[in-house]
């Protein structure tokens, strides 16, 4: 263990599924650290993290929770992450800052699975990681258990740094397996020092052996020493624990109780002297150390005090308030607490910041960098959406602008302007993720939203073909109007979309006016006989006369309509109903429980496969028809504990008939009719 004080501010992100204690971590954290005068709970709404109302009430995280803290005199800044995964792109896009995570879990080695999400994504990323297995106040945590379980989703060793001193099922202490030193809880104050107790000695022992071992695989030196059977000096286990993790090759593993405040120093300790400086993130990223100023953003907000606030973590020299940069003056610069940033004047590598007003910047930029580019972390793909319209009339802009700006605080929302059914969908990761959008437009920006289910964008088509003739003639007064035309309407293969033909012979209908036939034409595909857009159909005009005076673009059209209106009824139309491509992610325990879905869909499965680079998750392979899209992520993650996801993508137009075809041009008919 070096003595030496870190000189840079460091962060850590809280990660890890729903309800793991992560935010009651951070209460805990602080409170250790001195940063909050006492420690609030979850439950009594008095916590630090989770100001906001949508996550207040509905006592979960809807957000990432920023404060700062200053611990033995060294800076920190902890993010506590929210754990649904229906808000997972906060989480992804905190830890493409941080130098580590602490990955919080629960000591219930059912719930591992759950975990393995956010440790594949580590892995990936190379982020170093710990583990805290949190909650061992309560009676009957199995520790050893949920240890094999989540190795089995976690590619790294995970690495053991203490055992349980347990009283009946209880875990009242630990023995530190590098010191060697026994430590008993006290609720609300540092641990007491004790003696190892007789009973454990031998546990002890094994489990110091164990973690040698794993670090003897990275350590040469250290295998030769083990294999000699001489004990390594502390030093040596304390600089291959901070180096392994730095390189993210093992997972050391802590336990404790937020609420109880029991472990926290140990941890508190272990984030002090084992986790990486800035400069070592900087670098994992390939910005090298000298340079001009680097800042990378990984949250968005939009408040109401301070306009637009773009949280960044420095990653090379130093930015001050006023400071011009290329993507725009920052105007306000402030030090993270949740609900309440603080003015400073300039802040400097490593910490984590607010710029306020750079309209330009968004989430994953990389502010300053001219010589590296970072990949920002992956947006999510939407799941689940809904129509909305404002409940007040006039307020469609409104609503708009304040979408837009929800979206920019998270990615993971989408908003789709559907032209053809009139129509403003948000998209997002599941019905949570969208209620909360909903009420944040109600309490930031006053906006009450109705809320429908997205229109599917069903085409038709036609079957037969016929020959019709359209003749538009008015006497008006003054200038008629004349168009006259015959024309040919047959179907078309599927998927080679509309064409036209002009036939005219002998300028029975003069050159200028054959646009505007093939305009009415194609006007009144907008909207076909059942309701919705035409697609695959040919028309020839054959035939048509026109008039020297009362001829004209306009009576060309309108004609043209007259006879597509007569025509396409004739012609057999049919519903196109589009089928998606989708694909099924699950562990594979779940595999046939998500066949079952698909199918009870009216989905079409076309196999399933070993999910490539994720072992022991399946990946099912379907067609299913958009409409049935709907809540499927939600029956899927209430069947998977949470875990189970799907992509899809447009594949192809299908015919429906039957009564399932007659209830879908109903309902068009009467949405049309409302609207
Ligand atoms: N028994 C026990 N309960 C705890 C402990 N830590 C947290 N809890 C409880 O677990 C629940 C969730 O706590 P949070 O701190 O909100 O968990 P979180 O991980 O931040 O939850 P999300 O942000 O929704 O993912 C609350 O009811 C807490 O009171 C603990 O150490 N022991
Ligand atoms: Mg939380």
């Amino acid at each position: 263990m070096t003595g030496k004080t870190n000189p840079y501010s460091r962060a850590a992100a809280l990660v890890g599924p729903f309800a793991g204690g992560k935010t009651s971590l951070l209460e805990a954290l602080l409170f250790r650290a001195g940063a909050i005068p006492r420690q609030g709970r979850i439950k009594d709404g008095s916590t630090i993290g989770d100001v906001s109302p949508e996550a207040r009430h509905r006592l979960m995280s809807v957000e990432p929770n920023v404060a700062a803290a200053d611990y033995l005199g060294e800076k920190w800044t902890l993010v506590d992450c929210p754990g649904s995964v229906e808000f997972q792109q906060d989480v992804y896009n905190t830890l493409t800052v941080v130098d580590a995570a602490v990955v919080v879990v629960e000591p219930d080695p059912a719930r591992a699975v759950m975990v393995a999400p956010v440790l594949k994504f580590l892995d990936e990323h190379h982020i170093p990681h710990v583990l805290f297995i949190n909650k061992v106040d309560t009676a009957g945590s199995r520790l050893r258990e949920t240890l094999e379980a989540l190795q089995a989703v976690s590619e790294r060793p995970l690495v053991l740094r203490e055992v349980p001193i347990r009283e009946g099922d209880k875990v009242v202490g630990f023995v530190d397996l590098v010191s060697e030193r026994a430590y008993k809880y006290r609720p609300g104050q540092p641990s007491d020092l004790i003696k190892i107790p007789d009973a454990l000695k031998d546990e002890e022992r094994l489990a110091r052996q164990e973690l040698l071992e794993h670090l003897a695989d990275f350590d040469d030196h250290l295998m030769e020493e083990l294999l000699e059977e001489t004990q390594p000096p502390n030093e040596e286990v304390y600089s291959d624990l901070a180096r392994d993790l730095a390189d993210d090759l093992i997972v050391p593993v802590f336990f404790g109780s937020a609420e109880a405040d029991s472990g926290i120093t140990r941890l508190w300790k272990a984030l002090r002297h084992e986790v990486p400086p800035p400069t070592a993130t900087a670098a994992r990223f390939g910005i090298a150390e000298d340079g001009a100023p680097v800042a990378r953003v990984f949250k968005t907000v939009h408040a109401a005090h301070t306009g637009k606030l773009s949280y960044v973590r420095i990653l090379r020299g130093e930015f001050t308030d006023n400071q011009a940069l290329d993507v725009g003056r920052i105007s306000g610069l402030y030090l993270p607490a949740p609900g309440n940033p603080t003015k400073a004047a300039k802040a400097g590598l490593g910490e984590v910041v607010a710029f306020g007003r750079l309209d330009g910047v968004n989430t994953g930029d990389l502010i300053g960098a001219k010589d590296v580019a970072v990949p920002p972390a992956p947006r999510l793909e939407s799941l689940f959406g809904l129509a909305l319209s404002a409940e007040k009339k006039g307020d469609d802009v409104k609503l708009t602008g304040a979408l837009t700006k929800l979206v920019e605080e998270d990615p993971s929302y989408r908003l789709e302007q559907n032209a053809a059914f009139s129509e403003l969908v948000l998209w997002g990761q599941g019905e949570i993720h969208l209620l909360v959008a909903l009420e944040r437009l109600k309490s930031r920006f006053n906006l009450g939203v109705t809320t429908a289910k997205p229109t599917v964008p069903y085409k038709e088509t036609i079957k037969k073909a016929t020959s019709v003739h359209g003749r538009h003639k008015k006497q008006s007064g003054g200038h008629g109007q004349f168009g006259d035309v015959h024309i040919d309407i047959k179907p078309q293969q599927r998927g080679t979309g509309f064409a036209f033909e002009d036939k005219i012979v002998g300028g029975v209908i003069p050159k200028q006016y054959i646009p505007a036939v093939e305009e009415g034409v194609v006007d009144f595909l907008r909207q076909g006989p059942l309701g919705f857009p035409v697609v695959d159909v040919a028309v020839a005009l054959t035939m048509g006369s026109f008039h020297p005076v009362d001829s004209s673009d306009m009576a060309f059209k309108t004609a043209a309509r007259l006879a597509m209106t007569e025509g396409l009824p004739q012609c057999e139309p049919v519903l196109l109903e589009p089928i998606l491509h989708v694909e099924v992610s699950v562990p594979s325990d779940f595999t046939s429980k998500a066949q079952r879905i698909i199918s009870g869909r009216r989905g079409q499965i076309l196999g399933y496969d070993a999910k490539e680079g994720w072992p022991g998750w399946d990946a099912v392979s379907a067609y299913l028809p958009q409409a049935e899209m709907g809540d499927l992520i939600v029956e899927l993650r209430s069947l998977t504990m949470g875990v189970g996801t799907f992509s899809w993508k447009f594949d192809h137009l299908q015919e429906l008939s039957g009564r399932a075809a007659d209830k879908v041009v109903e309902d068009r008919k009467a949405a049309t009719s409302n609207g």
